[in-house]
């Protein structure tokens, strides 16, 4: 089957390695021979032509196979060969407006580099979620998926990049630590050598200490949650991009959560306007977004949902029907500021014209999304960080380096945590959490999870 390179006698006619998107955005003069290395995702076939669609990481292309080009023998087999097999294509580029995309190949000369097995579970066909998510490292090969994990990849992109040009700097730090960061319910136990440690909750503390030495700084990283909360909108292990910031009051950080989200916005929907349209998303969504986003002070959103008649007492924390009602009123982000102490963590800073509610500020997207961003005005003073220490029942021992932080140049100072499958679920259009990252783990289910299943797999295949 294999055809050799370089049997081209004139060096015009050799073809030109190039990717999909290369031949989709036009830059492939039309008639140019080009190779391709890609996928067969799909393929059709009628009267004496074979339609290949072919998949290589950068798009999606028809390719198309002609008898009276390749003769019977090789169309039968592009015409048996299983889907998911890998192929190198040669041909000339055609414009076609009938082409999805636009742009088609004729194939001139192909090169089978893989050979698929025949029995390739995902079919045209509907699936339900659970059986998705066991095949999930064969579903991200689909369109809906690539178009999703793409907008993802330049959110990031866009997020660094803003963050980069104003000033701030990128740190790590570990994932295994020993106290809670936002209350012991969600804490996920790790034997440390015979000691108790914890996956991480937040980069935060250790944020408040990067500070003092690089100023402005951020960390993407994953965190954990042990979750009972089976929502649409909560994943055990998810990626957090948080920020913290030295001099900043809470106007100050509202201000540029304003700025961030909305260049991450017009970025989206500039440079990701093609799969947002995919996913069902109009970029224009996203083109309107402008800062200020709406402000709403807590006191203001339990008068409104209990307007609605939405069951809420002033000091409960907003649960997700909750956010869902306030967020369905709006069609851009908007905060919603001064939560109760009860309702947040230890180190939310009082207010100090009104110590019963906090420095806080949560930002919501709207649609009916909900939260997608946790913040604040930390407590800088010792006494006071403390107290709420002891207040919450958590034991200051576990908190002693922390707590070194207050002793040693304390600062006002804020911070925010973005959740960034939250966010891509909104910008998606998404209903479920779990499409917003490749390989979701919830409470109840796990992707390509297959410890289980191994030596059950291996006893079948060792008898
Ligand atoms: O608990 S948060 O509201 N806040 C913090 O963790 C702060 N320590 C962040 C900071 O100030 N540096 O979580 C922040 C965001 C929240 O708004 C959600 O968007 C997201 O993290 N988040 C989650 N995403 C997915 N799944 C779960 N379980 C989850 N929990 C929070």
């Amino acid at each position: 089957m294999r055809w050799k390179v370089g049997t081209l006698t004139r060096s015009e006619d050799r073809a030109l390695p190039a990717s999909i998107s290369d031949v989709l955005s036009g830059s492939v003069p039309e008639g140019r021979k080009v190779r391709i290395r890609g996928w067969l995702s799909n393929r059709r076939s009628s009267g004496g032509v074979v339609f290949l669609i072919m998949r290589d990481g950068t798009g999606w292309l028809q390719c198309v196979a002609r008898r009276d080009v390749l003769g019977d023998k090789k169309l039968d087999e592009l015409e048996k060969l299983p889907i998911e097999s890998v192929l190198e294509l040669e041909g000339s580029v055609r414009a076609d407006k009938r082409a999805p995309g636009g742009y088609e190949l004729s194939i001139d000369r192909y090169r089978i580099l893989s050979v698929a097995w025949p029995d390739y579970p995902i079919a045209k066909k509907y699936h339900g979620p659970d059986f998705l998510l066991e095949k999930r490292h064969l579903w991200i090969r689909s369109k809906k998926m690539w178009c999703i994990l793409i907008v993802r990849s330049k959110l990031l992109k866009a997020a660094r990049s803003w963050l980069d040009e104003h000033g701030y700097v990128e740190v790590q730090a570990p994932i295994l630590t020993a106290s809670a960061c936002e209350g012991g319910a969600t804490l996920f136990p790790v034997d440390y050598f015979g000691r108790k440690a914890y996956l991480t909750q937040s980069w935060q503390l250790y944020g408040e200490a990067f500070i003092a030495s690089v100023g402005k700084c951020y960390t993407l990283a994953p965190s954990f949650r042990a979750e009972k909360s089976r929502t649409r909108r909560h994943l055990t292990e998810y990626w957090h991009l948080e920020v913290e910031i030295p001099f900043c009051d809470l106007k100050c950080l509202l201000k540029v959560i304003d700025e961030f989200i909305t260049h991450i916005c017009h970025e989206l929907a500039d440079k990701a306007a093609e799969e947002l349209r995919t996913l069902g998303r109009d970029p224009a969504d996203l083109a309107r977004v402008e800062p200020p986003f709406p402000r709403l002070k807590y006191d203001e959103a339990v008068e409104m949902l209990q307007a609605e008649g939405v069951q809420i007492e002033w000091g409960e924390d907003l649960t997700w029907t909750c956010e869902k009602v306030l967020a369905s009123e709006f069609d851009v982000p908007f905060f919603v500021t001064h939560f109760p102490k009860t309702a947040k963590a230890f180190y939310h800073k009082p207010d100090p014209e009104r110590p019963e509610v906090t420095l806080s500020a949560d930002l919501l997207a709207p649609e009916g999304y909900g939260e997608i961003i946790g913040g604040g005005e930390r407590i800088d003073d010792y006494e006071t960080l403390l107290a709420r220490i002891r207040e919450e029942g958590l034991d200051p021992a576990d908190y002693e380096w922390y707590l070194d932080l207050r002793k040693y140049g304390s600062i006002q100072h804020s911070g925010f945590g973005l959740g960034v499958e939250r966010m891509v679920m909104w910008v998606c259009k998404l209903d479920h959490i779990r499409d917003a990252i490749a390989f979701p783990r919830l409470v109840r289910r796990r992707s390509s999870w297959s410890t289980t299943m191994m030596p059950m797999a291996y006893a079948l295949v060792r008898s």
